[in-house]
């Protein structure tokens, strides 16, 4: 296929980027965090949309030296914000199960100089399914470099609460369909996003409440007590040049 030709390509040509979205305390509002997030601007093909091209490196385990750079470039970003502030970013099972993922991981924070603890990997419950064993034993290793793993998009896969059990997850992503259903005071989703807060606070698991576009997103995400806040009204993604303004003052 021609997208995969120009896949292969992209990293050599500088073609893919990452941006920041912020993800901020829901007490405070101030911003804890930057999800990194793929982009890639084809000479052939324009922006290409990630849910379009992440799954063709993922196939073509092209995710592997991508997702070694994306980590490496978020990694680097980060020294430059505030000693508090993480860096998120996305790994995907292909990585997670290659046997070289723990060892990029440690030469990414070598080469950058971020301490361990301002990196946080977030897998999504897909990664179980294949190898859970073998996600579970890298993850762990992960976590003893002192990085933190979040869980993606809870709620929209298979949902099997026995990772939770055996894994020490900091974070529970709740997934922008609840968020947008417990808005529209759908029942469902509001029993839902209570019951993983309250199963998150007994773990003592922090939320991130995802996907937040409006106002009343956001009043009744905070009202059911999630921590933390994601999503277009406290920021879309953005180039990093933007991400690092957001920590200087403003006039
Ligand atoms: O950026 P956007 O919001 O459109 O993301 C689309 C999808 O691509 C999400 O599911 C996200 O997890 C995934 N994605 C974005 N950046 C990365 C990345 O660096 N690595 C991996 N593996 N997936 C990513
Ligand atoms: O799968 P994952 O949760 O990693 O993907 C994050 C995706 O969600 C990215 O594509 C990002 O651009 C998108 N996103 C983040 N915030 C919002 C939001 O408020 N609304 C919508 N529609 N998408 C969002
Ligand atoms: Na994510
Ligand atoms: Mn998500």
């Amino acid at each position: 296929r021609q997208l995969e030709f120009a896949l292969r390509r992209a990293l050599e040509r500088n073609e893919l980027l990452v941006h920041y979205q912020p993800v901020v305390s829901a007490d405070t509002e101030t911003v804890l965090s930057f999800e990194a997030l793929l982009r890639w601007n084809s000479s052939e093909h324009g922006l290409v949309n990630p849910a379009k091209f992440v799954p063709l490196a993922e196939d073509t385990r092209l995710i592997l030296p991508i997702g070694e750079w994306v980590l490496r470039e978020a990694c680097a970003e980060a020294t430059r914000w505030p000693d508090h502030t993480k860096v998120a970013v996305n790994v995907s099972g292909e990585q997670l199960l290659d046997p070289h993922f723990a060892s990029t991981v440690v030469s990414a924070l070598a080469m950058t100089g971020l301490p361990a603890r301002r990196l946080e990997i977030e897998v999504t419950e897909s990664i179980f399914l294949r190898d859970a064993t073998t996600a579970r034993a890298t993850l762990e290793q992960i976590m003893g470099l002192g990085c933190s793993i979040a869980l993606d998009d809870f709620g929209t896969g298979y949902s099997s609460l026995d990772y939770l059990r055996k894994l020490r997850f900091s974070t529970i992503k709740v997934d922008r369909s609840f968020v947008q259903g417990a808005a529209q005071k759908n029942p469902e989703s509001l029993a839902i996003i209570r019951a993983v807060v309250a199963m998150a606070e007994s773990l003592g698991v922090t939320t991130t409440a995802e996907g937040v576009e409006t106002e009343s997103e956001l009043d009744i995400v905070k009202a059911l007590g999630c921590t933390k806040i994601q999503g277009f009204y406290f920021g879309r993604p953005m180039p990093p040049e933007d991400a690092r303004l957001l920590f200087s003052p403003r006039f």
